[in-house]
C-alpha cells in the first residue's frame, strides 16, 4: 500500500506533500510518511523543507476515527517535535483550512504561510478535547495569551489574514501555493534563514486575570463542560512551567479528556451530523437541480430569517407579502437584523449591504414565475397554505421546487393540491431562521429523489445542518416535545416546581428548561391547538389543565409578562406564588400525592420521555436512525452536545 505522504527534492528543497483525502486527516499512515520524508531529508540535499498538502484542503486535524481505538505510533508529539527540532527550516504552506493537529504540525514549522482565502483554527473543544500535539504551548507563545485562549476555547477558524495580524502566519501567498512557496523558501535561503523554534519562545506579557476571566466566562457560556477550562489551565502552564512541564500537563489533560463521556458524546454528534446528510437508498450523486433564485411567501419573523440565510449565502430572494405595509413590516425586520449583526461584529457593513442587496420585495406573485425555488412560510393555517400552494402550482416554472416551512401539518396534503407532488417538499426552519443550524427536511410520499437531493445539498450551502424526516404530525422534533411537555406537567403536579424542572435541565445542560420554553413560544399556542381537540384526543387532563388554568387568568407566557413565571422588560423570569397555588390546587384536584422529587428523576423522566417517543420515530421510518434525532434536538432544541443528544444519552446512561 502505497503512503499517502510524498517526498520529492526540488531543486534544494525538500517537498513533504501529504495526499490523504478527503481531508488529509493526520492518520497513523500520514504520521509515519512524514517521519519517513523526515528521516530521508535529514540525509539528502535538501537546505529547506516545505509542508504542503493536495487535495482541497491542509491537514483537517488528527484522525477522529481513530479516537477511540489503540494509539498507534507515531504518536502526533512526536512528529511535530520532530518537525520542530529539524535542523533545516521548515515551512507550512497552507489552504483550506488548517485545523486541530493539522494547525498543530504547521505550528511546529518554523515559517508558515497561506493562501489569502485559507483559514487555521484550534477546533479540538468542540470534540470535548484540547489541542493535544502541543498547540496549547506553541499558539500563546506566538499569538500571546488572549488570542490563543479566544482561539482555543471557541473552536472558530480564524482567516489567513487575521492570523498574520496575531503572527500564527508570516506570509500570505497570491496565486499557486507551491510555486509561491517555493519562491519564499528560496528567498528564506537567501536571507541565511534558520529554524526559529517557537517553544523557544518566551509567552508574551498579558492582562492580570485574563485565566480567571475566561473561566467565569466559560463557565456561563460552556456550562458544565470540561475541556474549555482545562484549556485555560494549560494556557496558564505555558506561561510558568518549563516546555517540558507545559507539554507534560497538555498530555495528561488531553489522555483524561479523550477517554471521558463529554468527548465521547461530542464525536458522536460530530459524525452524527455527517451521517444525517447520507439517506439510504438514495444514490450520493443523485442529480440536483440549480437553484439561484428563491421565493419567500409570508415576511414574519420566520419569513424574513429565511430569506437572509437565502440572502448570506448569494442567493437571491423575492419576498411576497399580502400587502405593501406588510411588506415594508417584513423589509424593516431584515434591516434591523442586519443591523444588529453589523453592531455585534458578526458581519461587516459592506457583507450586510451585499446580502441585503440580494432580497427584494413584491406582493405580486407573478414575480416568482422564474424562480428556482418557492418557501411557504405563512402561519399555521392548512386551508391557507394549501390556498398558497394551488396558486403557486398556477404561476411557477416547471422544474421549480415548492416547499413549505410547516411545523406540524400533513406535507402529503399540501402535496396533493398541486399537479406536481413530486415537486413538494417540507424545508422546517428553526426560530430564529438566520441563526439557527437545523433544518428539518421533510420527504413527502411523492417528493421526487432529485428534489430532497437538491434540499439536502442546498441545506449545506446556506450552513444549516439538515435531517431528513417522514411525514407525521410535528414531524421529528415537534413530535417529541409533546411527550416531553406531557412530563413536565406530572412533575409539577406530583411535587416539583417549575423552576425547580427547569432548574435541573438547565444544570443538565439544556439551554433552556421545558416550562420557560413554553413561555416564550406562547402557552396559547398550545391552548388553540387544545381547543380543536376531542378530551379524548387531549389526553390525560394532567397533562394540560395548569397551562390551560394559566391561560383562561391571562398568563400567555413572556409575551404578556406572565406566565409559568412572572417576566421583567428584561425578561427574566421569576417563581410567582400564585402559579404554585393553581398548581397545587389542581394536583389536590386531579387526587395527586405530593412528594419530593429530585432533580436527577426529573433529569431521567424527561430525557426517557424524548427516548420512548424518538424509538417510536425510528421504529415507524419517520427518523433514518436515532443519531439523526440527536443531531434534531442539539442543533434544534438546545440539547447539550456534550450529553450527545437524547438517544445517544438514552442508549449510555
Ligand atoms: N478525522 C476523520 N475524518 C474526518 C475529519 C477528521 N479530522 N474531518 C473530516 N472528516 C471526514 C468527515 O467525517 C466526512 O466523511 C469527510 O471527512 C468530509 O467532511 C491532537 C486531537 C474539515 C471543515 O475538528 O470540521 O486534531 O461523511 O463533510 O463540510 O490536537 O470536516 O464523507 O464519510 O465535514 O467540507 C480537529 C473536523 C480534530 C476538524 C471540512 N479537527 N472536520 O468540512 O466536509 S482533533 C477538526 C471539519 C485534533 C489534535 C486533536 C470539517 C472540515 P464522510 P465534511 P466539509
Amino acid at each position: 500500500m502505497s503512503s499517502p505522504v510524498n517526498y520529492t527534492l526540488t531543486g534544494n528543497i525538500g517537498v513533504i506533500s501529504v495526499d490523504n483525502p478527503p481531508v488529509n486527516a493526520l492518520s497513523q499512515a500520514v504520521r509515519q510518511g512524514i517521519m519517513d520524508a523526515l528521516d530521508k531529508a535529514e540525509n539528502d540535499a535538501s537546505e529547506t523543507l516545505l509542508i504542503i498538502c493536495e487535495g482541497r484542503t491542509f491537514i483537517a486535524g488528527a484522525d477522529i476515527s481513530e479516537f477511540g481505538g489503540p494509539l498507534l505510533d507515531p504518536w502526533l508529539p512526536s512528529v511535530v517535535n520532530r518537525i520542530e527540532a529539524s535542523a533545516k527550516p521548515v515551512i507550512a504552506a497552507i489552504h483550506g483550512t488548517a485545523l486541530g493537529g493539522g494547525f498543530e504540525v504547521a505550528l511546529s514549522a518554523h515559517y508558515r504561510c497561506a493562501l489569502s482565502t485559507a483559514r487555521i483554527g484550534l477546533p479540538e473543544v468542540k470534540l470535548g478535547l484540547l489541542p493535544g500535539a502541543g498547540g496549547t504551548q506553541r499558539t500563546p507563545r506566538l499569538a500571546g495569551v488572549e488570542a490563543a485562549l479566544g482561539l482555543m476555547t471557541s473552536g472558530v477558524p480564524i482567516g489567513a489574514n487575521q492570523a498574520v495580524e496575531v503572527g500564527l502566519v508570516d506570509k500570505i501567498i497570491e496565486g499557486d501555493l507551491l510555486q509561491g512557496a517555493l519562491a519564499w523558501a528560496g528567498e528564506l535561503l537567501a536571507d541565511n534563514a534558520v529554524p526559529r523554534r517557537t517553544t523557544e519562545l518566551a509567552v508574551p506579557p498579558f492582562e492580570e486575570g485574563v485565566f480567571d476571566g475566561f473561566r467565569a466566562t466559560l463557565a456561563k457560556r460552556a456550562r458544565g463542560q470540561i475541556a474549555p477550562q482545562y484549556i485555560v489551565d494549560c494556557v496558564e502552564g505555558a506561561t510558568h512551567l518549563s516546555i517540558e512541564k507545559g507539554m507534560q500537563l497538555e498530555r495528561d489533560r488531553f489522555a483524561e479528556l479523550i477517554a471521558g463521556e463529554q468527548s465521547l458524546a461530542l464525536r458522536h454528534i460530530f459524525f452524527a451530523e455527517r451521517a444525517a446528510a447520507k439517506i439510504d437508498g438514495l444514490a450520493r450523486d443523485t442529480p440536483t437541480r440549480s437553484v439561484e433564485s428563491v421565493g419567500i411567501i409570508g415576511g414574519g419573523t420566520m419569513g424574513g430569517g429565511i430569506a437572509m440565510s437565502f440572502a448570506n449565502a448569494g442567493i437571491a430572494v423575492t419576498l411576497i407579502e399580502i400587502s405593501d405595509e406588510a411588506l415594508q413590516g417584513g423589509l424593516s425586520i431584515i434591516d434591523r437584523n442586519y443591523a444588529g449583526s453589523v453592531k455585534r461584529g458578526k458581519l461587516s457593513e459592506e457583507k450586510a449591504a451585499t446580502c441585503r442587496g440580494l432580497i427584494s420585495g413584491s406582493t405580486d406573485y407573478a414575480s416568482l414565475a422564474e424562480v428556482d425555488m418557492v418557501i411557504e412560510a405563512v402561519f399555521e393555517d392548512p386551508d391557507l397554505k394549501k390556498k398558497i400552494f394551488k396558486k403557486l402550482d398556477g404561476v411557477c416554472k416547471q422544474g421549480a421546487i415548492l416547499a413549505t416551512n410547516t411545523s406540524y401539518q400533513d406535507v402529503d396534503e399540501i402535496a396533493a393540491v398541486t399537479s406536481r407532488p413530486g415537486d413538494v417538499i417540507g424545508t422546517h426552519f428553526f426560530s430564529p431562521a438566520h441563526i439557527m443550524k437545523l433544518l428539518e427536511v421533510v420527504r413527502g410520499d411523492k417528493t421526487a429523489d432529485d428534489v430532497l437531493a437538491t434540499c439536502m445539498k442546498l441545506a449545506k450551502r446556506i450552513r444549516k445542518v439538515p435531517v431528513v424526516s417522514g411525514v407525521c404530525y410535528g414531524f421529528i422534533g415537534n413530535r417529541m416535545l409533546q411527550p416531553y411537555g406531557k412530563q413536565s406537567q406530572l412533575l409539577l403536579l406530583e411535587g416539583a416546581t417549575p423552576a425547580q424542572v427547569d432548574g435541573a435541565m438547565e444544570n443538565f445542560g439544556m439551554a433552556m428548561g421545558p416550562l420557560r420554553v413554553f413561555d416564550l413560544a406562547g402557552l396559547d399556542v398550545g391552548y388553540k391547538a387544545r381547543q380543536a381537540l376531542s378530551n379524548e384526543q387531549k389526553g390525560d387532563p394532567a397533562t394540560y389543565r395548569v397551562p390551560d388554568l394559566l391561560v383562561e387568568a391571562g398568563r400567555l407566557g413572556q409575551k404578556s409578562g406572565a406566565g409559568f413565571y412572572r417576566y421583567d422588560e428584561n425578561r427574566n423570569a421569576t417563581p410567582c406564588q400564585e402559579v404554585q397555588k393553581i398548581i397545587e390546587d389542581t394536583a389536590a384536584d386531579l387526587g395527586f400525592e405530593r412528594r419530593q422529587i429530585s432533580d436527577e428523576e426529573i433529569v431521567d423522566r424527561l430525557v426517557g420521555a424524548l427516548f420512548a417517543e424518538g424509538c417510536k420515530i425510528v421504529a415507524e421510518g419517520i427518523a433514518q436512525r436515532t443519531s439523526d434525532i440527536d443531531v434534531v434536538y442539539v442543533y434544534g432544541y438546545g440539547f447539550p452536545a456534550h450529553r450527545g443528544g437524547p438517544m445517544y444519552f438514552g442508549e449510555n446512561a
